[in-house]
C-alpha cells in the first residue's frame, strides 16, 4: 500500500499562531502533499515560505476547501464559525484553535497527553483548547493519574502574544514609548474592540477576554469548563472544583501559572511523589531545584514544545494540598504545536476522514 499524503490548508496563516502553524507543520511527521495558506483579503497575495518554497496567501472562501483533507484553523471565532462547517461539508477534517466550537458536544476538545482517545469519535471538527488551559492540564493529568484530583485554584500570568500579533506589537511600542519619555498608546488590550483600552507595558491587567455577568472573565470561564471537559469528560463535571484569576503581564511570549490543587485523600500524595510523576510525564519537563534557583521561566520556554513545571511544594496548612508553577510557550503548546500534534495523531490513527452524517451536526 502506498503511504497516504495530505492536502492541507492553514486558515489564518499570517497571524501569530498561523505563522507558527507553518513552522510546526514543517517540523512534523505529517506527509504533506500540498499546502494552501488562507487569510482575509487584507493579506491575499502575501508570500510565505514552507519547506523552502514560496506560497502565495489566498483569501479564504468556502470553495477554498475543495480537495483539502485537513484544515488547521487560527483565524478567530467568527472565521471558524463560518468556515469550519463549510470545510467539513467539502470532506475536510478541521483542527480548530478558536473558542467557537470547544463546548459543542459533537466536538472533541483534545490535548494528546491527556485525552487522545477522544479523537476516535470526532465528526470532522476537533477543537484545540485555550492556551492557559492546555499547559495546566498537561501538568495536572500526571497528578490526577497518580493521586486523583479534587480541586484546582489557578492564577495566570499571561503573555501579550496570546491576544494576537497586534497586541504583541502594541506592548513593544508602549515599552519603547515609555523608555523615550513619550505617552503610551493603547488600542488593543485588554480586549480588541472593547470600549476602554489600557497600556500593558509597566503594568498588569486583571482582565483577559470579556466579563461575564458573574464577575469572572470569559478566559477564567474557559479555564474552568475546558479543564472539566478535557480531564473529566464533561464540561460541567462535579468530580472536580476549578476556579481562578487570569492576569495579563508585560511579557511577549510564554504564560506562567501558579496552580494550587488538592488530591484525593489517603492516596499517599507527597511533593516528592508528584515530582516523580511529573518527571516521567509526556510533554512535561520538571525544572525544580530551589537550592540551585532552578525553576521555569517564559524566556527559557519560548520556542519549546514542552510544558515546564517547578516550585512543587505542599501547602503548609491544608492536607493533600500542593502548589506548583507551570510555564509554556502559549503560541506552541498553547496553540500551534498542540494543533499540529493533534493532526499528527489523526494521521497516525488513520482518522483524517469525515463521517458520512457529519455536516448536519454543525448547523449554527
Ligand atoms: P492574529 O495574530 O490576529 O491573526 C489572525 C489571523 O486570522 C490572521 O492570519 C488574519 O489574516 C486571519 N483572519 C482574520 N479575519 C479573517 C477572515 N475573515 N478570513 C480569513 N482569515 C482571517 O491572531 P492569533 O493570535 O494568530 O490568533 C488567531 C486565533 O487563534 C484567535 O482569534 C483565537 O481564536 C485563536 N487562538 C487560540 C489560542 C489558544 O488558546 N489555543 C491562542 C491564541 C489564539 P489577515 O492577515 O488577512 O488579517
Ligand atoms: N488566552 O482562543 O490571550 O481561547 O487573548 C484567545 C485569546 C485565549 C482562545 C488571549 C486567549 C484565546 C486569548
Amino acid at each position: 500500500m502506498t503511504e497516504r499524503t495530505y492536502n492541507i490548508a492553514i486558515l489564518g496563516a499570517t497571524g501569530a499562531v498561523g505563522t507558527r502553524l507553518i513552522e510546526q507543520l514543517e517540523d512534523s511527521t505529517i506527509p504533506v502533499n500540498s499546502l494552501k495558506l488562507l487569510a482575509s483579503v487584507r493579506s491575499a497575495g502575501k508570500k510565505l515560505i514552507f519547506k523552502g518554497q514560496e506560497i502565495t496567501v489566498e483569501e479564504a472562501t468556502a470553495d477554498s476547501f475543495i480537495g483539502i483533507d485537513l484544515v488547521l484553523a487560527s483565524g478567530g471565532g467568527s472565521v471558524s464559525r463560518r468556515f469550519a462547517p463549510e470545510a467539513v461539508k467539502r470532506g475536510a477534517v478541521v483542527v480548530d484553535n478558536s473558542s467557537f466550537w470547544r463546548m459543542n458536544d459533537n466536538v472533541p476538545l483534545v490535548v494528546p497527553e491527556v485525552n487522545e482517545a477522544d479523537l476516535q469519535a470526532h465528526n470532522g471538527i476537533i477543537a484545540n483548547p485555550n492556551c492557559s488551559t492546555t499547559q495546566m492540564v498537561v501538568a495536572l493529568e500526571p497528578v490526577r493519574r497518580a493521586f486523583g484530583l479534587r480541586r484546582v485554584i489557578v492564577s495566570t500570568y499571561q503573555a501579550a502574544s496570546g491576544a494576537g500579533q497586534s497586541a504583541w506589537e502594541e506592548l513593544v511600542a508602549q515599552t519603547e514609548a515609555h523608555n523615550a519619555g513619550e505617552e503610551m498608546v493603547a488600542n488593543i488590550l485588554p480586549v480588541k474592540g472593547a470600549d476602554k483600552h489600557y497600556p500593558l507595558a509597566y503594568n498588569l491587567l486583571p482582565q483577559i477576554d470579556v466579563f461575564e455577568d458573574d464577575g469572572y472573565t470569559h478566559e477564567e470561564w474557559k479555564m474552568i469548563h475546558e479543564t472539566k471537559k478535557i480531564m473529566f469528560g464533561d464540561k460541567n463535571s462535579k468530580a472536580v472544583k476549578v476556579t481562578g484569576t487570569a492576569v495579563r503581564v508585560p511579557v511577549p511570549v510564554g504564560h506562567g501559572e501558579t496552580v494550587y490543587f488538592e488530591t484525593e485523600p489517603n492516596t499517599g500524595a507527597t511533593a516528592a511523589g508528584i515530582q516523580q510523576a511529573l518527571s516521567q510525564a509526556p510533554g512535561v519537563i520538571l525544572e525544580d531545584n530551589p537550592k540551585e534557583q532552578i525553576y521555569p521561566q517564559p524566556l527559557n520556554a519560548e520556542g519549546k514544545r514542552e510544558t515546564f513545571v517547578g516550585r512543587v511544594r505542599p501547602d503548609l496548612e491544608n492536607d493533600d494540598s500542593f502548589h506548583m508553577w507551570v510555564v509554556s510557550d502559549n503560541l506552541l503548546k498553547g496553540a500551534a504545536w498542540n494543533t499540529v500534534q493533534i493532526a499528527e495523531r489523526l494521521v497516525d490513527l488513520d482518522l483524517v476522514r469525515v463521517p458520512a452524517d457529519a455536516a448536519g451536526k454543525f448547523e449554527v
